[in-house]
């Protein structure tokens, strides 16, 4: 064996001050130490192989959750080089690791066209938040292993075997010093793989978990990329047309957009920047919609399906059941906004609203049945839309007459600081009648919803304004509906929906949340929305407190616990059959109840859930039901 070392020298105890800090101050380099971040450290290395590919050398790439939350990353691209670096004196591959901003990413000799990684903080950052790290490297007819610990090395680079082959493998185990958790959540990677496969087309990804009993392996590869994508996306929605709308440029600014209507009445649009999914959006956003809105009203005019003195279609009315993926690789992104995913270079708003003008103009020439089809759905949603306005103006003139903005069954809590007020949204006026007399009027108000169930998901905004159950929530949360809502305007920073456990409770829930989801997305974003968790059985017995169960298997522990002598055993059916001081104890005081908050981790899954659950089509919804059957308890969209 071959050993190659060097000498500590100043630039190397620099090296190490370096990683220190990163130690120090993690959440500086990966945002934070919670399950977030330790995904994180996996996007890290991941990139680096996609950064491979986009260079066109590396085809496939494999992920693995090992026993022991191990993650080992294997591409087959040129291998990380081995030689010395000129600058650092140690071999290429330690430098990548232990060099912060070593990758070459940002600079504009490091041979890749673009670059991902939200962060783009790079191996050695990875290195230093893992316990210990192992890389080996196939090029150059050898195979060599490097190790580290805490970020310092242990192993120098070390010839180990031959190979024809190349390539970079990377094992790491994430320092649990460091990190809330170690336990990766392998469906959130699943997802961000699959998306990755999609962006980057041809790119074969395969994902596997080996900790449990029985191994999950999924195989992503995609030649469609993006068309590929919106297939997927839109897989359980109705077409406007057979197949996705393809644009795609390459130059300066590298361009790629797919897209296609559904008869839904939703907008979907996800837009990348160098493979990151920019959540609030930015120019290149922008320019689509602005491209988009051009095209189709110049083609309606010219097309005589819109007369001059109808005016314009408006930009929303056009993108009402839309599903759109665009991508563009940007070579220096500055990102802005609050989480940094939102694009700010001016110029690319031009490049993409152009080339949507030429290449989308083009497409509706050649395809009028698709572009008639797509305009009669945008001419119905523009008049849907003035209706709503008139709704809307109908609401808040109703309003002014009663001077008040609050709804009659509102029951208000006393304080007027949002941050602490929480609403129970309460099905059914028995439950109503106990959450009203049970709650703490202080901070809690109680909503009883009456009326006739109307779904979110089949109606548009002019039904939903005129709904009479949906009404009062938009009243009391306060803060308006759609593109209007505003986040700074809720009342309550607790919206708590509190429903019977049984399939009409079910029901109530899926449609508020859909609701939420549609209409006023920032209250999930921002985690304000909650699902109450009312016990499902009691336990009593002479001389014991009663206690309350929320879970079969809870109950059964607890039997385990007391004895089955003498107990009697209450299943609760419903919230009405509780008391207004049980109901209280159970469910509604803050020291015993059980909240579970509404968490929206991926809007993709999230869509995909409401259009199965609220959707026509019936066939994928008893799948997810059955498939589901078993978690329905921690419902986290
Ligand atoms: C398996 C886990 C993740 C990688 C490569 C390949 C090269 C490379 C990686 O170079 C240093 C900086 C800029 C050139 C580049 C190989 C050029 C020629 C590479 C990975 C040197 C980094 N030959 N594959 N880094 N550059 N895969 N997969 O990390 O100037 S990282």
């Amino acid at each position: 064996m071959e050993k190659y070392e060097h000498e500590y020298g100043a630039e190397q105890i620099q090296v190490l001050e370096g990683l220190e800090a990163v130690r120090k101050r993690p959440g500086m380099y990966i945002g934070s130490v919670s399950i977030r971040g330790l995904h994180h450290l996996v996007y890290e290395i991941v990139d680096n192989g996609v950064d491979e590919a986009l260079a066109g050398y590396c085809t496939q790439i494999n992920i693995t959750i090992e026993p022991g939350n191990i993650i080992c990353v294997e591409d087959n691209g040129r291998g990380i080089p081995v030689e010395i670096h000129p600058k650092t004196k140690i071999s290429t591959a330690e430098t990548v690791y232990t060099v912060l901003h070593a990758g070459g990413k940002f600079g504009g000799d490091s041979g890749y066209k673009v670059s991902g990684g939200l962060h783009g903080v790079g191996a050695s950052v990875v290195n230093a938040l893992s316990k210990w790290v192992e890389l080996t490297i196939k090029r150059d007819g050898g195979i060599y292993q490097l190790k580290f610990e805490k970020g310092k090395t242990v192993q120098k680079l070390t010839k180990i075997g031959d190979s024809k082959e190349t390539g970079t493998k990377v094992r790491f185990l994430a320092d649990d010093t460091i990190f809330e958790t170690l336990e990766y959540d392998y469906s959130v990677l699943e997802n961000r793989f699959r998306e990755m496969a999609f962006l980057n087309k041809g790119l074969k990804i395969n994902v596997a978990d080996l900790r449990g009993e029985t191994p999950i392996k999924a195989e992503f590869h995609y030649e469609g990329g993006l068309q590929s994508f919106v297939e997927y996306l839109n897989k359980n929605k109705e077409k406007l047309h057979e197949k996705p709308i393809y644009i795609e440029k390459d130059g300066e600014v590298p361009v790629e957009i797919a897209l296609q209507y559904t008869t839904s009445y939703s907008e979907n649009i996800y837009s990348f920047v160098n493979n990151i999914n920019t959540i609030e959006g930015g120019t290149h956003l922008e320019g689509f919609k602005r491209g988009l809105t051009k095209v189709f009203n110049d083609y309606a005019k010219a097309h005589n399906i819109l007369k001059e003195k109808d005016g314009n279609l408006q930009g929303e009315d056009i993108r009402e059941g839309i599903t759109a993926v665009i991508s563009v690789k940007v070579k220096e992104p500055q990102f802005e906004g609050q989480t940094k995913t939102k694009l700010g270079n001016s110029n690319v708003a031009g490049i993409v609203q152009s080339m949507v003008n030429e290449a989308l103009a083009n497409f509706l020439e050649e395809n009028p049945a698709i572009a008639k089809a797509i305009l009669e759905k945008c001419i119905s949603a523009s008049r849907a839309r003035e209706a709503a306005r008139k709704a809307r103006e109908l609401v808040r003139r109703k309003n002014a007459l009663e001077s008040t903005t609050l709804p009659g069954k509102l029951a208000d809590c006393s304080e007027k600081n949002s941050e602490v007020c929480e609403i129970y949204i309460v099905e059914g006026d028995s439950a109503g009648g106990s959450a009203k007399q049970g709650r703490d009027r202080r901070f809690q108000a109680i909503l009883p919803l009456w009326g006739k169930m109307l779904n979110v998901e089949k109606s548009r905004a002019d039904k939903i304004y005129n709904n009479d159950k949906l009404q009062p929530v938009i009243l009391a949360v306060g803060a308006g509906i759609g593109n209007d809502f505003d986040i700074t305007k809720i009342r309550y920073g607790k919206v708590i929906i509190m429903a019977d456990a049984d399939v009409d409770g079910a029901h109530i829930r899926t449609l508020l949340l859909t609701f939420f989801f549609r209409y006023m997305r920032p209250l999930i974003e921002n985690g304000n929305v909650y699902l109450a968790q009312p016990p499902l059985y009691k336990l009593s017995k002479r001389g014991m407190q009663d206690v309350y169960c929320y879970t079969d298997e809870e109950m059964e522990q607890k039997l385990a616990e007391i004895g089955r002598d003498g107990i009697s055993i209450q299943r609760y059916k419903g919230l009405g059959e509780m008391n207004p001081e049980q109901l209280w104890e159970t469910t509604m005081n803050p020291e015993t109840r059980i909240l579970v908050k509404v968490k929206m981790e991926d809007a993709i899954k999230a869509d995909e859930i409401f259009t199965i659950l609220m959707g026509d089509e019936i066939a994928p919804r008893r799948q997810f039901i059955e498939e589901n059957a078993k978690y329905v308890k921690n419902l986290d969209i």
